[in-house]
């Protein structure tokens, strides 16, 4: 099984990894499933919306630092380093719904943040964005303009940026292998970008612990971790 897998990644020249936050938790950043997703008595879908952020921006923020502290602590896994080391065989192309920014931390260059960033902040009305320096001591943070900043991620109800879904699409559609690590695939339209991949024609691989909406459309599923399976499915490629 293994064999042909091998070979179709050795000739492969434009690989592209689809990533959730699963790849994530064995950097010990919690996911959104489950007991995971809950931070004191909310439910992440119910936080990460405009709606929640006006009613209580506060709130929202604290949830917001509480994670980003949780991140700058974490270090990129032997998912996030095997993803980045294949870039010096092979073209690779993340795509992830990660705000937490590992995948750059270990060293990928063409990474797409389908849902933003936690370490970059922007302004409610004007158009001041800027990467977060240091932790704020007034919760909500205040813009230069007088209205409040928030987190440069994309809540749900929200559109993805243009520029960078287009990217996406595009790399999804034209890629040889695509692996779906460490998603539910539960959230649109991230959860569209195997589709492409596979109407194009390319190899289909999954790491995942559990069963996922399009495990039977795979070529290849692994029920494994990603810091474990990675390492060893990716030492087939004859570098
Ligand atoms: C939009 C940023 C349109 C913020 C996030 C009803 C039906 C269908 C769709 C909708 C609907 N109602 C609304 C929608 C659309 C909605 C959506 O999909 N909702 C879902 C909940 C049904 N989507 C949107 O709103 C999107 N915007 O559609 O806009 C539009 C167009 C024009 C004009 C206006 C609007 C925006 C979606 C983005 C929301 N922001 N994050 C933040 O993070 O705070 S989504 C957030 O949740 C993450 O980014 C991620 O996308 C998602 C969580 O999914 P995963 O990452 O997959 O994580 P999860 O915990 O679910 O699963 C982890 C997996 O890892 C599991 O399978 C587990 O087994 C596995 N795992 C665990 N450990 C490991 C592992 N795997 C490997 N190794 C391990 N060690
Ligand atoms: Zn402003």
């Amino acid at each position: 099984m293994f064999e042909s897998i091998a070979d179709k990644l050795s000739q492969a020249e434009k690989i592209v990894f689809v990533t959730g936050a699963g790849i994530s938790q064995e950097s010990g950043i919690p996911t959104f499933r489950g007991k995971d997703g809950l931070w004191r008595k909310y439910d992440a879908m119910q936080l990460a919306t405009i709606d929640a952020f006006y009613e209580n921006p506060k709130l929202v923020w604290e949830w917001y630092e509480e994670r980003r502290k949780t991140i700058l602590a974490a270090k990129p896994n032997a998912g996030h380093i095997t993803i980045a080391d294949l870039e010096k065989f092979k073209r690779v192309h993340v795509l992830t719904q990660n705000i937490d920014g590992l995948h750059q931390r270990a060293g990928s260059s063409q990474v797409y943040e389908l849902h933003g960033s936690i370490v970059t902040i922007k302004c409610t009305v004007c158009d001041f964005k800027e990467k977060m320096a240091n932790s704020f001591s007034e919760l909500p943070p205040i813009c230069k303009c007088g209205n409040i900043l928030r987190p440069d991620v994309v809540w749900f109800g929200e559109p993805l940026p243009q520029d960078i879904w287009g990217q996406a699409m595009e790399e999804a559609s034209s890629c040889d292998v695509m692996f779906v690590v460490g998603t539910s695939l539960a959230v649109s339209p991230a959860n569209m970008l195997p589709l492409y991949a596979k109407q194009n024609g390319a190899i289909m691989i999954e790491v995942n612990p559990e069963e996922t909406s399009m495990s039977n459309t795979m070529d290849l599923s692994i029920r494994s971790t990603s810091a474990k399976a990675l390492p060893e499915l990716l030492s087939l490629v004859d570098k």
